[in-house]
């Protein structure tokens, strides 16, 4: 009898262990699961290039740096909806699709984002940063693309292009991979089109519901693949009546996000991240959702003992926080661990510690 149900525990865990989420409901009962166990470490185009390194199979300056994969990664499909080969940061999404499937398989998280370039002014202008880019940032651009708005045609081909992409990421058996979908973030700031001062929060919400609902129709088979994220930017004095302000609503996010990145002093950072992280921590228990730092960072590091003085107590602190992701490894900017510098030797620390999540604890 008690070798039956040690056998039947060992092939329960066996399954759990290797069996991939293929919906998005179990894919939120394992987020669920990580989530008691722990805060997982993320990175952005992890597989896909670091310092002095780029496109060669199997790297990662995280794998580099301390023998294990992030548990998170994250794409951006910025591009697709012009029917671009490679995206804003010229990874082929080709490329893109490859390494979701592979660090699904691998038993990793997939988080997407999107930085689509300008629905009014990328058709009238040559592409000079921020010309035509997600970044510039004009007035009544998500009015124009809204329902009965003069871009709203050519929006909707956008959608559909995403929807493509999106559709296609299933295994070589067929089955379908969930991922977490976080349009539209920082929606808080001015720095995008649809930033806050470039729409009214009645329209940021038809537009997130929109999205939501193509990808979701009919003619989508995504409607039980997409876990959906709303990611505001770092304010440093959050609350309700500020948040419920452009919150698309209960019944249309699961996980709800902070972008915080340390552009000025650490202590304004720690101060404004832990503040605006003890109100979402407690709005998103308060409504059943999952929490999360969905971007986050300290640009090229210049104090590599920043992951375990600064970002770790701010992770302790909000255990409930299911990842944080760090942004990518880029030549010209970078916010993860270097292999075989001061910032990948302080990492390990953070590595180390008990809260902090990597794949191989995850799988
Ligand atoms: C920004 C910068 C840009 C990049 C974009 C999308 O924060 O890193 O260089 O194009 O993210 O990845």
């Amino acid at each position: 009898m008690k070798k039956t149900l040690i056998l039947i525990a060992v092939m329960g865990c066996l399954m759990a262990c290797t069996h991939q989420p293929t919906s998005r409901e179990q894919l939120l009962n394992r987020l669920t699961d990580l989530q008691q166990r722990g805060t997982m470490f993320g990175h952005q185009d992890d597989p896909f290039y670091g310092i002095g390194w780029a496109y060669e199979e199997g790297r990662s300056d995280v794998l580099e740096t301390c023998g294990d994969w992030p548990a998170v990664m994250g794409f951006d499909l910025g591009g697709i909806e012009m029917g671009d080969a490679k995206n804003l940061d010229s990874v082929p999404f080709e490329c893109i699709r490859r390494e979701i499937l592979r660090h699904h398989q691998r038993g990793g998280i997939v988080t997407i984002s999107w930085h689509p370039r300008n629905p009014v002014t990328t058709f009238d202008h040559l592409n000079t940063w921020p010309e035509g880019s997600a970044w510039e940032a004009t007035d009544g651009t998500v009015a124009a693309i809204l329902d009965g708005g003069a871009q709203h045609e050519i929006f909707m081909t956008w959608l559909e292009r995403v929807r493509a992409f999106l559709s296609s990421l299933r295994t070589e058996e067929g089955e379908p991979v969930p991922f977490i979908f976080r349009p539209w973030h920082e929606n808080n700031g001015a720095w995008f089109w649809w930033g806050n001062t470039h729409c009214t929060p009645d329209e940021y919400r038809a537009l997130y519901t929109l999205t939501q609902d193509y990808l979701k129709s009919q003619i989508s088979n995504l409607k039980s693949q997409i876990v959906w994220s709303y990611s505001p930017n770092l304010d440093g004095a959050m609350d309700e009546n500020k948040f419920l302000q452009w919150y698309p609503g209960d019944e249309r996010i699961d996980l709800i996000g902070l972008d915080a990145y340390q552009w000025g002093t650490e202590e304004d950072f720690v101060r404004q991240t832990t503040a605006d992280l003890d109100f979402l921590c407690t709005f998103s228990a308060q409504h059943g959702k999952l929490v999360a730092l969905t971007e986050c960072g300290y640009i090229d590091l210049p104090d590599p003992t920043w992951w375990h003085r600064v970002l770790l107590p701010i992770i302790e602190a909000h255990p409930s926080l299911s990842y944080a992701l760090v942004w990518r490894n880029a030549e010209k900017e970078h916010f993860g661990p270097v292999p075989g510098t001061d910032n990948g030797r302080e990492f390990l620390q953070f590595y180390n510690d008990p809260q902090t999540l990597f794949l191989k604890e995850c799988q």
